[in-house]
């Protein structure tokens, strides 16, 4: 009996553990941040392409499911980026298609410098 109890408790942690390294690898790129890769697109806007998920204006951060990046070996993901000018949080909406350029290196994170919303 508790030999069962203490299997069950293995593979719960196994499970969480899979679980959330799923999800990490979701919502940040720090484990593709080679130095390589850094020193490639230091100082360098990378431009991309994404659909708007969310919004947050009192951070400044807007949540974006990306397109592939290729220059970053970055897959296409949903993920948060820093805004450098929170008005723009204004200008957006779920939904909205967008064009936009970060820096991949700034000191507050992968920072959208520029965004513009597409066309449909
Ligand atoms: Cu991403």
């Amino acid at each position: 009996m508790k030999k069962r109890y203490v299997l069950m408790g293995v593979l719960t942690a196994i499970a969480l553990a899979g679980m959330s390294s799923v999800s990490a690898s979701e919502q940040s790129h720090s484990s593709m941040k080679t130095r390589g890769q850094v020193a490639a697109a230091e100082g360098q806007a990378v431009r991309a392409e994404g659909v708007v998920k969310a919004i947050q204006p009192e951070q400044a951060k807007i949540t974006i499911n990306h397109g592939p990046i290729p220059s970053l070996n970055w897959p296409a993901m949903t993920m948060d980026f820093p805004l450098e000018d929170k008005a723009v949080a204004a200008q957006v909406k779920g939904g909205d298609k967008v064009r936009f350029e970060f820096l991949p290196d700034s000191p507050r994170g992968y920072l959208i410098t520029r965004i513009e919303v597409m066309d449909e």
